[in-house]
C-alpha cells in the first residue's frame, strides 16, 4: 500500500507540472483594426473632424468647418515684417489671415467675403474669394493684404486682398468673414488682443488652442500657411 501511495503521489505531481498554465499577455480586443495601438483623434461622431480610426480622444474635436488659426494685423518693422516674402515690409501688404479647413470634407470658398470695420459699414468687401477656390480637408487658406507673395507657405492656397487692403487697424478693428450667401461665419476683434505685438496671433497648439502671441513659445513672429513649427497642415 505504501508503495502504491508513493507512486500515486509522484503521478499527481507529474500531472500537475505538465498541466501548468503558461503566462501569456492579455488579449486586448480593439474594434478599430489598428493592431492594438493607441490612435489619437476626435472620437465624437458629431464633430466635423470625427476620426473613425481614433480610440483615444485628443481633446480637439471641431464643430465648424473653417477656423481662424492665425492673424497678423501688426507686421513688425524692418524686413522681419515681410510676411508675404516679396522682399518689402509693408504695414498693409504684409498683414495676413490664415484659415484652416478642419473638417473631413473639401470647402468651396468661392464668393466668401472679408471685411474690416470701415468696409463692413460701407457694404464693400476688402476681399472676395475668386471662383473655383476649393480648400481641401486639413489645408490652409492665406489672405495677404497685398504685394507679391513669394514662397511655398506650406502649399496653402494664397491670395491677396482683391478690392482693398485688409486694413486691420492695430488699435481697434474687426475682421468679419461671410460665406457666399452672406452668413457671418467668423468675427475677429482686434482690440481684445491689441497691444502692438509686432507679431501674429496664432492658435497654440495649432487648431486646438486659443489665439495667443506667436512668439510666446519661441516660434518666430509668424507662420503663414504652416503650423507654428513650420510644418504643413
Ligand atoms: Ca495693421
Ligand atoms: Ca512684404
Ligand atoms: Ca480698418
Ligand atoms: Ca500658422
Amino acid at each position: 500500500m505504501k508503495i502504491n501511495n508513493f507512486l500515486s503521489l509522484i503521478l499527481v505531481t507529474i500531472l500537475c507540472f505538465s498541466c501548468k498554465t503558461e503566462d501569456v499577455e492579455p488579449v486586448v480586443n480593439n474594434n478599430n483594426n489598428n493592431g492594438g495601438s493607441t490612435v489619437l483623434g476626435c472620437t465624437d461622431a458629431a464633430a466635423v473632424n470625427y476620426n473613425t480610426q481614433a480610440n483615444s480622444d485628443d481633446g480637439c474635436c471641431q464643430y465648424v468647418n473653417l477656423i481662424l488659426n492665425e492673424v497678423l494685423y501688426d507686421p513688425p518693422s524692418g524686413i522681419d515684417g515681410d510676411a508675404n516674402g516679396d522682399g518689402v515690409r509693408d504695414a498693409n501688404e504684409d498683414e495676413f489671415i490664415e484659415l484652416i479647413n478642419v473638417s473631413n470634407s473639401d470647402i468651396d470658398l468661392s464668393g466668401y467675403e472679408f471685411y474690416d470695420n470701415t468696409n463692413l459699414d460701407q457694404g464693400m468687401p476688402n476681399h472676395v474669394v475668386p471662383p473655383g477656390t476649393i480648400i481641401n480637408s486639413n489645408s490652409a487658406y492665406i489672405l495677404f493684404g497685398g504685394g507679391n507673395p513669394t514662397g511655398s507657405f506650406g502649399n496653402a492656397i494664397v491670395h491677396v486682398a482683391s478690392a482693398a487692403f485688409l486694413n486691420l487697424n492695430n488699435s481697434s478693428d474687426t475682421l468679419t468673414i461671410k460665406d457666399d450667401i452672406g452668413n457671418v461665419i467668423i468675427v475677429f476683434d482686434v482690440e481684445a488682443l491689441s497691444n502692438n505685438p509686432d507679431e501674429s496671433y496664432s492658435r497654440i497648439p495649432d487648431i486646438c488652442g486659443a489665439l495667443v502671441q506667436h512668439n510666446s513659445l519661441s516660434n518666430g513672429v509668424f507662420s503663414p500657411g504652416t503650423r507654428i513649427d513650420g510644418s504643413p497642415f
